[in-house]
């Protein structure tokens, strides 16, 4: 078996207790663009254009009907690589309507991470732009295509009109079926394979949409990349587009590149990681030379954000501040409008349903009261194993969800995140594993060792710090020389070490591993 179901009982209850209900992905668009009061409005902008929800449903239809001719059908796995732009949703829907699998591949992804990925997939098409200013898209596929047998097809996201065909009949999907492959930026090298059911899946959008406020005036900022999971359904995308809001998709975070659009399409919320709420903080601290009056809500998640930048959010941008701590496996919390401010600031809120589980173990998995512990879960939209059953030991014997994540709570029973056990590094919301930049850095003729640490940084919360014993201690390898390395090995950019630093010997643990901890150590000294 592919995916580990849901234990019966808890399946019964969720169902029983109308959490999972009959709805697919294809009726957030169908119930929509048939309804006069909706059909009329913006579903979807970006900067080039916008569609409303009668025209994006009657271009998902010839498109699906598209993707079926050329055999992109039910359970065809299909990796998307498509900058934020309104081509990503049109394709998306597409393959939900074609009852496919899209795959959520991140823009930064290079040949390390999209090989593993199709390779893990057994992915038979990849979408992306095959020509783009900036970045060739088209010549990573072609890489990926020709070391990875199952995919066939390379298809333009912005050639779509291309594919279309008369719309037919797809047939419903099974509400439990199989819905996307979500990725986990994970502590192993390749993203991890989160499969996701129509039915768990959309239970955290219309929860997270009734917790945030989300209606049919929103209007969703999308400024992360689209297909990570927070912007994707915390509320997010998904969240607005049920709600028959406007999603708004800015090609880049940058205040001069985003706020315009937000300032054109009067968004209401966005969400953000740490160092971007950062830079719009300060830019805003500055003066805005935009309109942001618009803007209700600011969420930020992803990674901790400290508490003295929380703090200025909401006064520096003349929003509502919302910290959310989520995971692609399914958890998400978030901090409530009522609460009071010291904890939106301090803390990292509570699980969106009361259906959400939590426990705090020890490293040797015995239950603690008080925290801090590390996180396990267990819910109806958290996961019960990644795709083909990779990392068992990411699960309990009972089937909870490891989180990895330390956590304690406040007194008001929201939690805070104290960081992770495993050796993750946090960078401003992108995880990099030190395992995989070890291996590679392994690699390469001046390394005899290397470890991989996070060091801790005021902008993105967490850097990269490669710790280096040099093959020749005369030649020790440099910064730059590693780097480009690294990036020829096809190592996405956000994975390269920020700094590098050379020793003789590395410092051990008491049964002789290398001490991970007091490499850190030396770094906050
Ligand atoms: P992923 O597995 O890539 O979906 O990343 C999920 C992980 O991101 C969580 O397990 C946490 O380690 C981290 N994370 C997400 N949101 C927050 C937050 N608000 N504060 C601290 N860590 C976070
Ligand atoms: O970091 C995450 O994965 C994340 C953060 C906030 C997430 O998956 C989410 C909200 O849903």
């Amino acid at each position: 078996m592919r995916v580990t179901p849901w234990p019966p009982e808890l399946r019964a209850q969720y169902l029983a207790d109308g959490v999972w209900t009959d709805q697919v992905f294809d009726d957030l668009l169908t119930a929509r663009s048939t309804d006069p009061a909706f059909a009329g409005r913006i579903a979807v902008a970006d900067a080039e254009r916008a569609l409303t929800y009668a025209e994006l449903d009657e271009r998902v239809g010839a498109l699906a009907a598209g993707f079926a001719a050329r055999g992109i059908g039910p359970d065809t796995r299909v990796l998307l690589q498509i900058p934020n732009c309104v081509a990503f949703i049109e394709a998306l829907f597409a393959l939900w309507r074609a009852r496919a699998l899209p795959i959520f591949g991140l823009p930064a992804h290079r040949e390390s991470e999209l090989v593993g990925i199709a390779r893990a997939a057994g992915a038979a098409a990849i979408i992306s732009p095959a020509a783009r200013p900036g970045f060739d898209y088209r010549a990573l596929a072609e890489t990926v295509a020709a070391q990875v047998d199952s995919v066939t097809q390379l298809i333009d996201c912005d050639g779509l009109e291309d594919l279309w065909a008369p719309p037919i009949d797809h047939g419903r999907a099974d509400p439990e079926d199989l819905g996307f492959l979500q990725l986990s930026g994970g502590s192993t090298g390749t993203p991890k394979l989160i499969p996701r059911t129509h039915a768990d899946y959309l239970y955290s959008v219309r929860r997270s949409n009734e917790v945030c406020g989300v209606d049919d005036a929103t209007v969703y900022l999308v400024v992360l990349p689209c297909g990570h999971n927070f912007p994707m359904s915390s509320p997010g995308i998904l969240g607005a587009l049920h709600a028959g809001g406007t999603v708004v998709l800015a090609d880049s975070p940058a205040p001069s590149a985003a706020w315009p659009l937000l300032e054109a399409r009067r968004a209401t919320m966005v969400g953000l990681v740490p160092p971007l709420a950062r830079l719009w903080t300060e830019t805003a601290e500055n003066g805005a030379a935009h309109d942001l009056s618009s803007l209700r809500t600011v969420q930020v998640g992803g990674a901790r954000c400290p508490d003295e930048l929380a703090r200025r959010i909401g006064p520096a941008l003349g929003v509502e501040l919302q910290q959310v701590f989520g995971m692609a496996e399914g958890l998400v919390c978030y901090t409530r409008f009522g609460d009071d401010e010291d904890e939106v600031v301090t803390t990292q809120g509570r699980p969106m349903s009361t259906w959400d589980q939590l426990r705090l173990v020890d490293e040797d998995g015995a239950l603690v009261t008080d925290g801090p512990g590390f996180l396990e879960t267990q819910g109806p939209y958290t996961i019960r194993s990644y795709w083909d059953g990779v990392s068992p030991s990411s699960f309990a014997p009972d089937g909870w969800y490891r989180t990895g994540d330390v956590v304690e709570f406040s007194p008001a029973g929201n939690l805070i995140v104290r960081g992770r056990g495993t050796d993750r590094i946090n960078r401003g919301g992108e995880k990099v594993s030190a395992e995989q930049v070890e291996e590679h850095l392994l690699a390469h003729p001046a390394v005899r060792d290397a470890i991989v640490v996070a060091v801790a940084d005021q902008y993105l919360g967490e850097r990269t710090c490669a710790y280096v014993i040099p093959a020749d201690p005369e030649a020790p390898p440099k910064l730059a020389e590693l780097r480009s390395s690294l990036r020829g090995a096809g190592l996405a950019e956000w994975k390269l070490p920020d700094t590098v630093k050379i020793l003789e010997t590395f410092p051990e643990t008491g049964v002789g591993k290398v001490s991970r901890r007091a490499l850190r150590e030396a770094l906050s000294g």
